[in-house]
């Protein structure tokens, strides 16, 4: 076939779209038994996206963006998992997915120049595309602490919650991370179990996310203007545009009284609108300092004991790690039948058949890890893709990723990455990133068909251009000042490296002229 696809989340659902629409024959193997990707795997109680719905959704279609009805302002898992469906169902996308299938192995032939592709379902599949649409949230960290697998009661990761729920009634359950997962999990897990301890090793902040139903006559407005809407957003940095403007002055230049109110009515208002009120929120510790001492204040306002307030406020600049967005988190610290420990203080020693041993043990019946992901890399390193001379992208990749444009990687011909590293992907909406990528694709390989090119590889020069580039940005911001996911962080021996590219608007006007220019950095073969 002409492109097979690894994965059926949102990116490989539109890319095997795409390419039909582009005359191109296609296949998508996805490990899951449906669509929706991390929508398919992330059903832990209180799954929601932190992108409102009315933006976190596909706009290549106009009839699909006008059939569809959200019904709250940022979509829960199930709705996000039946719009999936309903998009597959719509373009009739099944027919070229084959489910419950992992791609084990792809290895590019450099004779005959085509991708050898095999599954744990025993397919042998020839492609003269490889496109990777594998998720940057999907390969699941489990952390190394001595005595896990001893634990006698169920454990479940938040990333590959079970289909049919879990019943927390009258349960001792402990929850092992506060990230996002947690921070959205652990309001709904407290309110049902008989007990819940939170085992914490790092505080983070976290914004109201002041959801609710949406306003029919909001969503009427929108629909009437979805195409300027959606211009709009790929002017903005983070590929949305929230309901407040960004501001455009120093959170330094004004007293506190107007810092204080912008504050307030961004807090008030929710979500990530609480860090775009100045420009240097995210470059100056200084300016930094106001927002965070601002989101701390909120947290000791919220929790009763001061002690766990304490323990709960981030030492960590604001927005280094991804900002939380909550519904009733803090509050769930007012809870009787809930604990913090602070595991940072007091680490877990062991984890033994009844529970966590820290300081002191602390009995349970169930244990929820929300410890996140090998995030961005770990879904692309876990499967054996071999490019030129047999390496291998884990190897090609050991001392971090390296890719141009984030899309392409040198010694791997005809290898497409959806928002990968080296691209804005996890710092935009992943809708609208997901939709650039997967345009350029369809572009770049009926450009290259037209031209009689079989191969495109990114140059030496371009590739090692493009890191330092997606690194200096990186580096006159704050994001590499704390331990996140971002950086790698978070995976035990994984390279330290900046990830994602900064600015959506100037990554897409320089993908469109790399292919205006003939894919300029980029090797072609004839
Ligand atoms: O994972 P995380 P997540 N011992 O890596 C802790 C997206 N997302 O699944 O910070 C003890 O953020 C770890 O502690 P520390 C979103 O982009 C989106 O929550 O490393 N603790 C941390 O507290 C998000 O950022 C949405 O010190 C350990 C937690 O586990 C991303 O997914 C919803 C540990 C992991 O936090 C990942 O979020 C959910 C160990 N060995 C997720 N290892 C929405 O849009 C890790 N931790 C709504």
């Amino acid at each position: 076939m002409d492109v097979v696809v690894v994965g059926a989340g949102f990116a490989g659902m539109y890319m095997v779209h795409k390419a039909r629409e582009a005359g191109l024959s296609v296949h998508a193997f996805e490990a899951g038994s449906g669509v929706g990707g991390t929508w398919y795997w992330n059903r832990y109680p209180g799954a929601r996206c932190d992108v409102e719905s009315l933006q976190y959704s596909y706009e290549f279609s106009e009839e699909l963006q006008q059939e569809w009805n959200w019904t709250e302002r940022y979509a829960g898992q199930p709705e996000i998992l039946s719009y999936a469906n309903h998009v597959a169902d719509r373009f009739d996308l099944r027919t070229d997915i084959t489910f419950n299938t992992r791609i084990t192995t792809a290895h590019f032939d450099e004779d005959a120049q085509v991708w050898r592709v095999a599954t744990d379902g025993g397919h042998d599949i020839e492609a003269r595309y490889l496109v990777l649409a594998t998720g940057c949230l999907s390969s699941a960290n489990t952390p190394k602490i001595p005595g896990l697998e001893s634990f006698a009661g169920p454990t479940y990761h938040t990333g590959k919650w079970p289909h049919e729920g879990v019943d927390f009634a009258g349960k001792r359950v402990g929850v092992i991370g506060t990230g996002s997962s947690g921070i959205q999990a652990i309001p709904h897990i407290a309110a049902e179990a008989g007990h819940l301890t939170v085992f914490q090793r790092t505080a983070n902040y976290s914004v109201p996310a002041r959801n609710g139903a949406l306003d029919p006559d909001e969503v009427a407005k929108v629909k009437a203007n979805y195409p300027e809407i959606r211009a709009t957003n790929a002017m903005e940095g983070s590929a949305f545009k929230t309901a407040l403007p960004r501001g455009e002055g120093s959170v330094l230049e004004v007293d506190d009284a107007e810092r204080h109110a912008d504050f307030e009515r961004r807090w008030e208002h929710g979500g990530f609108v609480f860090l775009q009120g100045f420009i240097d929120t995210m470059l100056s510790e200084e300016a930094n300092r106001y927002a965070a001492d601002f989101a701390r204040s909120k947290i000791r306002e919220v929790v009763s004991d001061p002690a766990t307030a304490e323990i709960l406020s981030p030492k960590q600049l604001i927005g280094c790690k991804r900002l939380c967005l909550d519904t009733e988190y803090f509050e769930t610290y007012n809870r009787p039948n809930v604990d913090l420990v602070d595991i940072a203080a007091n680490p877990i020693a062991e984890i033994t058949p009844q529970g966590v041993q820290t300081d002191e043990f602390y009995e349970l019946d169930v244990l929820v890890l929300a410890t996140g992901f090998d995030a961005m890399t770990g879904s692309i390193t876990r499967i054996d893709i071999r490019g030129r001379d047999g390496q291998t992208i884990a190897d090609a990749w050991s001392a971090g990723p390296k890719n141009y444009l984030g899309l392409g990687v040198e010694g791997f011909p005809n290898m497409f990455t959806i928002t990968g590293p080296g691209s804005p992907s996890v710092l935009t909406n992943m809708l609208v990133s997901i939709q650039q990528h997967v345009d350029w694709i369809a572009r770049c390989i009926t450009d290259l068909d037209a031209d009689g090119v079989t191969t495109i590889e990114p140059t030496n020069e371009a590739q090692t251009e493009w890191v330092t580039h997606v690194n200096s940005i990186a580096d006159v911001t704050l994001y590499p000042s704390c331990n996140s996911w971002y950086l790698g962080a978070n995976v035990p021996g994984k390279t330290r490296v900046f990830m994602p590219l900064i600015g959506y608007p100037d990554y897409v006007e320089r993908c469109d002229a790399v292919a205006a220019d003939g894919y300029a950095g980029f090797a072609l073969t004839s």
